[in-house]
């Protein structure tokens, strides 16, 4: 980066810090348990969480604007391939609501793209991610999948609960010595993607959950937040060869085209 950058973002940094501390006249006692919980944080490898929860949303704001959000801490590569009709990998006996969530990637003025990729990954419904908590298999719950000729998916998979960051470490420590709460409302990760487009990171959210005004990472925008619709008929179930009821849902992903 530029000498000039750093300085001047750095410069402009370390001058609202030092602002921060005269203002609350910041004693040694609360100096060095700032310097010791930081580099606890560092020890316990939660810097990705901290720095996603609190800053990630005013750089994708600035960086990517309507219709995506956050990538957050628990994005991994090399999903698996999934096959049509998609269904996201997960266990026989995975728990939650059966949800089948269909959409169209389009360009942003409208046009359809055939055969956009889309990374998908999600929580289970206690909370944890594979990859990164112990819990779930490999991948499990997470896929990546293409759209047809018409731009258009469906995948299913299950409706994710409101959620709450990982507990036990740092972050859980500073959320509770401060009295906030560390929930985020349930949601769905994606990076979608197609030659000659910029990728779209963005984040799906469901009506009526709790947390949707108050998550701890603030990545919620009005225009993420779908609608589910409960199927529980017989002759619905039957149709879709569904043993339980379950939900649908659909959602557009609009991609702007690559500049230069
Ligand atoms: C998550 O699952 C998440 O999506 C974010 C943004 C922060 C922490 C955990
Ligand atoms: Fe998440």
């Amino acid at each position: 980066m530029p000498t000039e950058r750093v300085a001047t973002v750095v410069g402009d940094l370390v001058d609202r810090v030092n602002d921060a501390i005269a203002k609350h006249e910041v004693t040694y006692d609360e100096y060095h348990a700032a310097m010791s919980y930081l580099i606890r944080l560092g020890e316990a490898g939660e810097w990705p969480l901290f720095l996603d929860v609190f800053f990630e949303h005013t750089v994708e704001r600035l960086n990517q604007g309507e219709g995506g959000t956050i990538e957050g801490p628990y994005y991994v590569p090399g999903a698996p391939w999934l096959e049509r009709p998609y269904v996201m990998p997960m266990r026989e006996d995975e728990k939650g609501d059966s949800l089948i969530l269909s959409g169209t990637v389009r360009a942003t003025d409208g046009e359809p793209i055939p055969g956009a990729v889309l990374d998908m990954w999600q929580a289970d419904a206690d909370t944890n991610y594979s990859n990164i908590q112990e819990e779930p298999p490999p991948f499990n719950l997470r896929g990546k999948m293409t759209t047809d000729e018409n731009g258009e998916f469906e995948v299913r998979t299950i409706v994710p609960p409101y959620y709450h960051l990982p507990r036990g470490g740092p972050m859980e420590e500073l959320l509770n010595a401060a009295g906030w709460h560390d929930y985020r409302p349930g949601h769905l990760h994606f990076i979608v993607s197609a030659d000659g487009y910029t990728p779209l990171t963005t984040q799906l959210y469901f009506e009526g959950d709790r947390y949707l005004d108050s998550d701890v990472a603030s990545a919620v925008k009005p225009e993420l937040i779908l609608t589910l619709q409960k199927h529980d008929s017989p002759e619905e179930m039957e149709a879709r060869g569904m043993k339980k009821p379950f939900f649908t849902t659909s959602h557009e992903f609009r991609l702007k085209p690559q500049t230069g």
